[in-house]
């Protein structure tokens, strides 16, 4: 039989959604327009024209959702704000029934014995806002600073652990510079601003929250990669670095006091991202962004192997296994658990954060339930079995990792891919709202349970 794994006794295990993936209510009750409601009404933007208009209908079921992870033994979950549903324009009045909503959310969360582990920004900006110039108006830094008050004064004696931002680096490389996200701006000099003023309103965000609540842990996550060359050619190398650099150092050297890695600083000069240097960094910002923090959470989904065959393209990302589901993930991410306890180490050892949470990791299969209605995930449950190991032989190594959060709770809208994706340990039936629990989330719940398998 095979070792037992066992995890850390306060260890905290959970589930993780956001709010355009799962609340629908788009418009409903006073909330405003996002960035991501008027990119997807735009046709062609999204796989089938989807959009989160209804989603998973959470904003109205969400007594059914808790009841679900209670179910399954939650112990925390993780969950975003949507800033226009509490600030329709941005800033100003508060919409009292949207601050509501999460407020009995939060209540309802803590009556089932759910820690709940706050973000405030998980991508949905409110369109009013982007309508100045979004991220890259150095205004919506003071804006976020506004929401992060309102919200830690409403819920800040309930809520102990808030994550300012979400993968800033895909807010602004996917929404400003490739455009594939709302706002669906391509523009690489736009998209430099907005990182920048992402990860400055994360600093300016983060005392406000410490005052209204007081115990409070305050961290941000980022998303991270297991990025390695495919052979130790300089091209191979160079393009891992800068994979690596662009996607991750871009975001946690600044945050962790190095200011911005010199060498991206070349690689975005010599691509023309900065006509006027870093034009838009005043005096205190970088001291502002290496504010102290509790924890840094890490979002882990895979490798990329990098191997350069033509240095006049792009890239290439090298594929070392057979395409089957076993390796691979549907969203074409190859399934690498060991990169988990790579990374896990790496930031450790390299930043020193107090400590580590895995505010994600999942995968994306889409078995269906069968003629009895049971959905045998087998690819997602093993997924998850060796990377919960991977992140276990991290922690024997000595990194501070205090929880995990699976993503996601359930299916719900993957971004540009619509609802051709899904992450959820829970089916969710989008005809009806039927939610059914996937062998996933039963072995799940027995891990919880255990504390490990
Ligand atoms: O669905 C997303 C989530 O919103 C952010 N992290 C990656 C997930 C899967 O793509």
């Amino acid at each position: 039989m095979a070792n037992k794994i066992i995890f850390p006794d306060n260890f905290i295990w959970g589930a993780a959604t956001a709010s355009y993936q799962i609340e629908g209510a788009w418009n409903k009750h006073g909330k405003g327009e996002s960035t991501w409601d008027r990119f997807t009404h735009t046709p062609g933007k999204i796989r089938n024209n989807d959009n989160g208009d209804m989603a998973n209908d959470h904003y109205r079921l969400w007594k059914k959702d808790i009841g679900l992870m209670k179910k399954l033994g939650l112990q925390a979950y993780r969950f975003s704000i949507s800033w226009p549903r509490v600030l329709p324009t941005g800033r100003g009045k508060v919409n009292q029934k949207g601050l509501d909503f999460y407020s009995k959310l939060v209540d309802g969360l803590l009556s089932a014995g759910i820690d709940p582990f706050v973000t405030l920004e998980h991508w949905d900006l409110p369109q009013a806002l982007e309508d100045k110039g979004g991220w890259t108006a150095r205004s919506t830094t003071e804006a976020f600073v506004e929401y992060a008050d309102v919200i830690s004064r409403a819920l800040g004696d309930r809520v102990h652990s808030w994550i300012t931002h979400n993968e800033p680096a895909v807010v602004a490389w996917l929404g400003y510079e490739t455009g594939v996200h709302a706002p669906g701006v391509k523009d690489l000099p736009a998209s430099l601003r907005a990182a920048h003023h992402l990860l400055l309103s994360h600093g300016m965000a983060v005392p406000v929250i410490r005052n209204n609540s007081k115990d409070a842990e305050v961290g941000i996550t980022l998303n991270i990669g297991w990025k390695v060359p495919a052979s130790n050619s300089k091209m191979d190398m160079d393009s891992a670095r800068l994979d690596d650099g662009k996607w991750f150092r871009w975001f946690a050297d600044p945050v962790y006091g190095r200011g911005y890695p010199s060498d991206m600083v070349k690689h975005f000069t010599k691509l023309g991202g900065a006509p006027n240097g870093l034009d838009f960094v005043q005096s205190g910002d970088m001291d502002t962004i290496a504010v102290p923090t509790d924890f840094i959470g890490l979002n882990y989904y895979g490798r990329n192997l990098h191997r350069v065959e033509d240095p006049n393209n792009d890239p290439q990302i090298f594929f070392p296994h057979p395409k089957t589901p076993e390796h691979w993930t549907e969203m074409d991410w190859e399934n690498y658990p060991d990169g988990l306890t790579g990374v896990l180490g790496r930031v450790y050892f390299n930043y020193n954060p107090l400590k580590i949470y895995i505010t994600e990791n999942g995968a994306s299969y889409s078995t269906p339930p069968d003629e009895n209605g049971n959905v045998a995930d087998v690819h997602r449950t093993n997924y998850l079995r060796t990377h919960f190991a991977a992140a276990q032989r991290a922690i024997q190594a000595g990194v501070p990792l205090a929880g995990y959060f699976v993503w996601s709770l359930m299916d719900n809208f993957e971004w540009s891919f619509g609802y051709s994706q899904r992450f959820g340990i829970v089916w969710v039936n989008y005809e009806t709202q039927e939610r059914i629990l996937k062998d996933s989330a039963k072995w799940y719940k027995t891990v919880i349970r255990k504390n490990g398998f």
